[in-house]
């Protein structure tokens, strides 16, 4: 009982994130590369290319790109057996649309594996983590135009081919779902680099995105598996379940609508094919979704093998549309949970839910699925040499985990791995803040960018440690 033997323990993160190094070895500008800092409350900006005199704080971010070898040395001293990153798209094809990789780009991914390897950490690598090349963007309207599609498989085989003695775990887009929140413009040009115009449909366009990502995704699968047969390659949503405010069933049908939203990619990624649900829309809202001949039988060939989600938090929705309001940095319009309590940037902390979720999804797909990503930002700041003291991470941890595994032991659910958020301190991706941390590992770094980068441990450091080395038995 509990967790399986070969359980991957490990830690997540995204190269925008943490590397900083924006412009070595020929790096090209990606979309977080235009993202400025924002806080919790105020958004981020993006901006029309990287302008002089603001705060990108993705630019130089942990400078993980100099400093891995130190930082990779720290994740095997907690153990771990996984590392989940992702391979910055603008380091092997800088513009997007070049016919030839970007030596410097491959060759950082070579050594960082052969790093990882050291340690016995197995790589767990996302394709289009919130990274494409902004010149997709300002060139060709990103996932609006189906060229993306022959782009982003070009990266895909790309790295397939160098590293598919290195790496074993792949998986698509990150969070693809975030896009189906529209209320912010956040979520569509981190997912797919557009930026919506005025009049639009929104939802029309997101569906259009979507299909072209299908696809492509489809493709990737198809010939990641030419490429190895070993190879496990994935589809990563934000599963962040939704509860009805109360037993009125008009509750539970606003929940379902809203769950739909969550489920959609899901279904496609996982069964290879669309859901009545969303077709329906389609008819009944006279979407036209441009699809060229083919593209139904690329999304049925190319299913995935495992589902990786996010979790941090739940929603509760209400059918009384005055109550609800926006949420936990604004994308998602929702009602507050009494039972719950909110982390400082009001993300509800919510264990059980974690089950809940692990429950329905292996359910739902019947396939074998893998958290890779789970945390609290929490505000911390280093006084002299006192070790931070980390007790309400620890808590949130020990709660999640213990929710996983009575998911494996009394739902049956099928867990490869698991991947806590930010094992070492990084920026945000919502805020853009360095001081939401979320790391078992600190980062001398603030808001403003000041700081020596230095590395210390905090208490939760040993704390994760000593769950790695009992197999999840000593919360
Ligand atoms: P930050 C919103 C809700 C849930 C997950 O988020 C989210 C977001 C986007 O902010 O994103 C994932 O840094 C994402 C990571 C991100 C992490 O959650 O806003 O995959 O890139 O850093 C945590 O606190």
């Amino acid at each position: 009982m509990g967790f399986p033997k070969d359980f991957l323990w490990g830690g997540a993160v995204a190269a925008h994130q943490l590397e900083g190094a924006w412009q070595a070895g020929d790096k090209g500008v990606s979309v977080a590369d235009v993202m400025t800092a924002g806080r919790h409350g105020q958004p981020r900006q993006i901006t029309d290319g990287v302008k002089e005199n603001l705060n990108y704080p993705n630019h130089d971010a942990i400078d993980f790109y100099h400093r891995y070898k130190e930082d990779v040395s720290l994740f095997g001293e907690m153990g771990f057996k996984c590392f989940r990153t992702s391979i910055a798209w603008t380091r092997i094809f800088p513009n997007g649309d070049e016919l030839e990789p970007n030596e410097a780009g491959l060759q950082f991914y070579d050594d960082l594996f052969d790093e990882l390897h050291k340690y016995g950490i197995e790589p767990v690598i996302t394709l289009s983590h919130f990274e494409l090349p902004y010149h997709l963007v300002s060139q060709y309207g990103a996932w609006r135009n189906r060229k993306m599609i022959e782009f982003f498989v070009r990266f895909a085989e790309t790295v397939f081919r160098r590293y598919k003695d290195k790496v074993h775990y792949w998986m698509t887009f990150n969070e693809i779902n975030n896009q189906s929140e529209l209320e912010v413009p956040f979520t569509a040009f981190t997912n797919s680099g557009v930026l919506y115009k005025d009049g639009e449909d929104k939802k029309e366009v997101m569906y259009q995105v979507a299909h072209y990502q299908f696809v492509a995704a489809a493709l990737a699968v198809k010939k990641g598996h030419e490429i190895n047969p070993e190879f496990k390659i994935g589809c990563m949503l934000s599963y962040q379940p939704v509860y009805p405010e109360s037993c009125n069933p008009e509750d539970q049908i606003k929940q379902l609508e809203k769950m739909h939203m969550r489920n959609f990619f899901g279904d496609v990624h996982c069964r290879g094919h669309y859901p009545a649900y969303a077709l329906k829309e389609w008819e009944n809202k006279e979407y036209k979704i441009a699809m060229e001949p083919g593209d139904l039988e690329i999304i049925a060939a190319g299913t995935v093998d495992y589902l990786a989600f996010s979790y941090y938090m739940s929603f509760v929705v209400s059918s009384d549309a005055a109550k609800m309001k926006s949420v936990s940095g604004g994308a998602t319009i929702a009602v507050d949970n009494p039972y719950l309590k909110q982390s400082e940037w009001g993300w509800q902390i919510d264990p059980v839910g974690l089950r809940y979720a692990l429950a329905v999804l292996t359910e739902r797909y019947e396939l074998p699925l893998m958290v890779v990503e789970n945390g609290i930002g929490l505000h911390e700041s280093k006084v002299g040499n006192m070790m931070i003291q980390d007790d309400a991470r620890i808590e949130y941890f020990a709660a999640h985990i213990e929710q996983m595994k009575q998911a494996i032991d009394l739902d049956g659910v099928k867990l490869l791995g698991y991947c806590p958020w930010g094992p070492i301190d990084l920026v945000s991706a919502g805020t853009g803040e360095m001081e939401k941390r979320y790391g078992f590992i600190y980062v001398d770094k603030d808001n403003e960018g000041h700081g020596s980068l230095d590395r210390t441990k905090k208490k939760s450091f040993y704390w994760y440690q000593k769950v790695i080395s009992s197999n999840g038995e000593d919360l």
